[in-house]
């Protein structure tokens, strides 16, 4: 078993993590909030803003796959008769289409919908794991914090959408479970400009809250080409 320890230059400092005990999580990279004519153009957002982060999360999900680090996916959604989404939820913003209804791509955020599943460029593949979530932090009411656990996950690397949303909620659930998370800047976006950059400020501030952010260079490099994680669990 080869050097488990690895670094990455990151703000507010360097995050040092076991490659061994480290998984990257994918948010919620779903039909109807990044792609053109789904829910969240519907809505008014411009997608191009979520749209910027394929092209590194590409690089990302190649990179740590063959190196055989844990892929996690999550997808915001409901069950059919919408038994698991709390009445406020679905009420919020008085839609005209909204959550069960039918949107552009099928019920909108129902599970089995096609606008509810990943998109096409980011796939799961393999034994992949995919957690359904009915809530925008990815440990409520679902199995993430168990799977984790039962693999000896200590690190995550954290990218998807929203920042501000799913993605920022996600990280301080797990920073309270005692997760250390890594944010890759460029692999998660906001509709919103402003809420990108303080969403990702508060990750980071006062010595690290809630966690680091990075690059997804920065990780790749220290990830290296051909470099395996050596005794995966
Ligand atoms: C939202 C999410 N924004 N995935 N969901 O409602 O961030």
């Amino acid at each position: 078993m080869g050097e488990s320890r690895l670094r990455v230059p990151a703000e507010p400092y360097e995050f040092e993590f076991d490659s061994r005990r480290t998984a990257l999580l994918v948010i919620d990279m779903q039909r109807d909030f990044v792609d053109p004519g789904g829910f969240g153009e519907q809505l008014g957002n411009d997608v191009s803003r979520l749209r910027r982060v394929i092209a590194p999360l590409q690089r990302v999900l190649e990179a740590m796959r063959s190196a055989g680090y844990p892929v996690i996916h999550t997808r915001e959604g409901h069950l059919p008769d919408l038994s698991d989404c709390p009445p406020t939820k679905s009420a919020r913003g008085h839609l005209t289409t909204g959550i069960g209804d039918v949107g552009p791509m099928g019920r909108i955020l129902v599970r089995g919908s096609y606008g509810h599943d990943i998109i096409d460029e980011l796939k799961p593949v393999g034994d992949e794991t995919v957690i359904d979530k009915p809530g925008k932090g990815a440990f409520f009411a679902t199995d993430l914090d168990f799977i984790l656990r039962n693999r000896n996950i200590q690190s995550l690397v954290v990218t998807g959408v929203t920042t501000e949303v799913c993605v920022n909620t996600t990280v301080r659930e797990a920073n309270d479970r005692g997760y250390e998370c890594l944010v890759l800047e460029d692999c998660v976006g906001s509709y919103f400009p402003e809420f990108q950059e303080y969403a990702l400020r508060m990750i980071k501030a006062q010595g690290g809250i809630f966690g680091w952010v990075t690059s997804s260079d920065q990780l790749l490099a220290a990830i290296r080409p051909g470099q395996s994680v050596g005794g995966r669990v």
